[in-house]
């Protein structure tokens, strides 16, 4: 009877710790940080997050005329951005708590409670997801427009894989050789490419769709 107990009791205490030790294993990342299509950077894993503004500059006219291409062929108009602060970590938690505090400090400044910074393209330095990652951090989600990241400056010519997040509406991520999608491409990208083939440590701009 009393050995019936102690396993009765130690199977207790088992099934207790259970959801403790799943929720150790899997931490939480909030999807709107980070692609669910692609793997969470090793512990220790350096990043970068690039915040982006619209970019209000005037086009080339043969820039232009890509552009206008683009949109009769996507039926969405283009919104151009650039770069304008990239912000480096030592791990990808520490990733995690910026842009958690990024975003509620800009929510508590607007009064509104939905992000004011977009993470919508991931990029990877080696194939498979591997080596250091920077992430494309854009004004508006994906969905009604195509959003054009002009010049990838410190990391053009750098990407060899690269994913886009489908929590924000992204179906994929088009990648060129220069730099206002001009040269090669595009070297179509769904929302998850482990390797880039000829546009391997090439691109220099892309839109996200
Ligand atoms: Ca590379
Ligand atoms: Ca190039």
């Amino acid at each position: 009877m009393r050995r019936k107990m102690v396993v009765t009791i130690a199977v207790m205490l088992m099934l207790a710790a259970m959801p403790v030790g799943i929720a150790i294993a899997e931490p939480a990342v909030p999807a709107q940080y980070w692609p669910p299509s692609a793997p969470i950077p090793q512990p220790g894993q350096a990043g970068c997050t690039i915040f982006s503004e619209v970019d209000p500059t005037p086009l080339s006219p043969e820039a232009a005329a890509r552009y206008k291409e683009l949109e009769a062929k996507t039926g969405k108009p283009v919104v151009r951005t650039r770069p304008v602060k990239e912000v480096c970590f030592n791990s990808f938690s520490e990733y995690l708590d910026y842009m958690e505090r990024e975003n509620s400090e800009a929510s508590a400044q607007e009064g509104i409670t939905s992000p004011q910074s977009y993470s919508l393209v991931v990029m990877w330095d080696g194939a498979s997801y591997s080596g250091s990652w920077w992430n494309y951090t854009e004004p508006i989600p994906c969905g009604t427009v195509n959003i054009n990241e002009d010049n990838l400056y410190t990391h053009n010519n750098q990407a060899s894989s690269a994913s886009a997040n489908a929590s924000y509406g992204c179906t994929g991520v088009e990648l060129y050789s220069d730099p206002y999608l001009g040269g090669s491409g595009p070297w179509s990208c769904s929302t998850s490419c482990g390797s880039l083939g000829w546009m391997d440590n090439d691109s220099e701009s892309f839109y996200v769709h």
